[in-house]
Parts: structure tokens; sequence; C-alpha cells
């Protein structure tokens, strides 16, 4: 099997009612959907949606320009070969995981097709037909966010992620003690700062909220800030952000930095790499998610074929952005919310089809 062609799509995903993360809020995300084409009439499709072009170092544009320096080196290799393939993308192009993680993620689903298995089959097979998730509440005055994780627990979720910072760490405080006393016994909850706390302020948030069980992602903007308070915490604390590839992963378990991780499928590198953080983290016992900063189906079933395959008891779930998008791109197969949990999609490779006309004309296309 050879890539005969490669096409790069625009989608543009109106954020539906509001998302507040510490930096600031997003409108409306442009996703990158990537199909690959070979010459058996199998065809794969990835997807890259960095949440904005501040949440993290990725941007739209960003990953269009690493698509189009990697993609005529690609054109006539066999896309079941990961390897190969990989490799071929780091000769091209040093960096732009996040644009790779398409390309990755299109090959596991031509994969998947040609041997007629799923992907979450041919990553060592799933726990269960479900997998568990978790909601993330925007960053929300206390009673808002209170207000909405009774109405969560209620549709039946289990874990909760509070954002936080960006703004005085008082109110924080106050968010994360009602959220608690909102809450029937049986959630778990994390406080995801996405960066934006000093040190001294994930201090006083810690120290002030110690009779609250919670997990502390992402607190601070540096591996250094963290380190600095690690120790007088009271929380455990999970990295996110900074988690950008297997030698970030490696650093802070070995380092003793971190509890967990917000691990993020595209920012690693895409299904290939994220098999290995899997595998890293199994081996240390440590918990983890298995999700992206935002995306359509395509991005949210290759999170969760890869969330079906890690150990149950140290598996903090895969978040979609579902709830935050109108319509699917495969209204037959759409990865959703059910009941607190997401089902695992069952046709060969990521199991979801995209509607072509949802799509639109390729930006660009090469081959
Ligand atoms: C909840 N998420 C997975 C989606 C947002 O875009 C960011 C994020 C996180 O955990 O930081
Ligand atoms: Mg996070």
């Amino acid at each position: 099997m050879k890539l005969t062609a490669i096409n790069v799509y625009n989608v543009d995903l109106p954020v539906v009612g509001k998302y507040r993360m510490s930096m600031g809020s997003v409108s409306l995300l442009q996703s990158t959907v990537v199909e690959l084409i070979t010459d058996e009439g199998v065809t794969g499709f990835g997807e890259t949606c960095p949440v904005g072009p501040i949440y993290q170092p990725q941007h739209a544009l960003g990953a269009r320009a690493a698509l189009e320096e990697m993609a005529p080196s690609l054109i006539g290799l066999d896309p079941r070969n990961f390897g190969q393939l990989n490799r071929a993308m780091e000769s091209a192009l040093n960096g732009s995981r996040y644009a790779k993680a398409a390309i990755d993620i299109a090959a596991w689903d031509i994969c998947g097709k040609s041997y007629g298995r799923r992907i979450c089959d041919l990553l060592g097979g799933a726990t269960g037909d479900t997998i568990a998730t978790y909601y993330s509440i925007p960053v929300a005055s206390p009673e808002e966010a209170a207000r909405e994780a009774r109405e969560r627990q209620r549709e039946g979720h289990d874990r909760l992620q509070i954002k936080i910072g960006g703004r005085d760490v008082e109110e924080d405080i106050e968010t994360l003690h009602r959220v608690n006393e909102a809450i029937k016994p049986g959630m778990r909850l994390a406080a995801d700062a996405n960066r934006g706390l000093t040190s001294r302020d994930a201090l006083f948030l810690s120290q002030r909220c110690r009779d609250i069980s919670f997990v502390l992602e992402q607190p601070c903007n540096t591996m250094e800030e963290i380190a600095a308070v690690r120790y007088q915490l009271c929380h455990p604390v999970y990295m996110d952000e900074l988690a950008e590839d297997v030698n970030s992963v490696l650093r802070a378990i070995s380092t003793g930095l971190v509890d967990g991780f917000g691990m993020k499928l595209t920012r690693v590198g895409g299904i290939s790499a994220l098999r290995t953080v899997r595998d890293i983290c199994d081996a240390r016992r440590l918990p983890h998610t298995c999700d992206d900063s935002w995306g359509g189906d395509i991005i949210a079933a290759a999170c969760v074929h890869v969330g079906a395959t890690v150990d149950t008891s140290r598996f903090e779930g895969s978040w979609i952005a579902a709830p935050y998008i109108d319509g699917h791109y495969d209204e037959e197969n759409p990865v959703r919310l059910e009941g607190g949990r997401i089902k695992v999609p069952t046709g060969p490779g990521l199991g979801v089809v995209p509607d072509m006309a949802k799509l639109g004309s390729p930006i660009a296309s090469f081959g």
C-alpha cells in the first residue's frame, strides 16, 4: 500500500456557549483535518485543533505550514508502517509534533481499516465498550461553577475539572469550596489553572483548600515554578501543557515533579507517541487522561481509542469538545457523552467517517 495524495481541510468550529480558561476565552476554533489517500482505495483521516493561539505554542496556521513542509516527502510511503512514516516526518521537519499527529492519526485509521480492526484493538485491546470521561467547567463565578457541578453530577459525571486562574486567587479558592459543598460523594475533582497561577498563589490556594480532595493540574507556567512549591502543596500535581513530548514526560517523572498528567494526543505527536507515554505511565503507575485541547469527531475518536486501552484504575478519562460543538463530522457514528461515559466507536480504524460536505474543498493538496 502506498500514499498517493494528502488533502488538508480547514473546518471552523464555533464554540457553543462560553469557554473561558485562565488565559482568556475562545469563541471560534480552526481545526485542520488531514485526509490520506492510498493506491488501494483506503483513505484515513486525522485532525489537529489547537484551542486558539495562546493556550500552547501551537496554532492553526502553524499546523498548516508544517504539513506543507512535510507532506511531499511522505508520498509513496506505506502509511501502515508507523515507524517509517514518523521517521520520514522527523527527517522533513524538526518539531511541530501537533501537525505530525494529524498524519499519524490518519495512518492509524488506514491501518485499522485495511486490517478490519479498531485502533483500540491494534493498541492492545479495549477495557470495555465505554470509557471514562470528565467534564470541564470553564472559569466562572463560585455560584455558577457550583451550580454547573451539581448539574453535571446529576447527568452522571464522576469527574469534574474546574478551571481556575487568571483572576484574584480568592475567587478561585471560594469557587473550589462552593463546588465541593455542591457535589455529593463519589465525585473526583481536578483544579486546572492552565499555567495561570504564580507559585505564591498556588501555595495560597492549595493550603487554603487543604480539606478538599482534588488534583492540581498545571498550576504554573514552568517546571521550575512548580518545583519551587511542589512539596509545600497539599494536593497532587498533574502536568498538562508542559508535557510536550515523550522526553518532557520522562523528565517530569524522573525528577518526581508530578503525580500524573493531563495528556494531550496531538501535543506529544499522535497515537504512536501517546502509546509510548501510556506505557511509560503504566510502568510508574501514574494516572493520566487521554485527550486533546479541542477538535471534532476525528480527534475525539483517536483520544477515545487510546483511552480505551489504559488501565482503568489509573485512567482519568478522555475529555472531548463535543458539548461545545454544534453537530458532528459523522452524524451516524458521532463521538459524544452519554450519561458521563463515552462509547468506544465500533467501526474499523477510528470508527468515524467524516461527511465530506462538512469538510468543504481542500485548502491544500499534495501528491
Ligand atoms: C479540558 N481541556 C482538555 C480542554 C481545553 O481546551 C483545555 C483542556 C485542559 O485540560 O487544559
Ligand atoms: Mg489541563
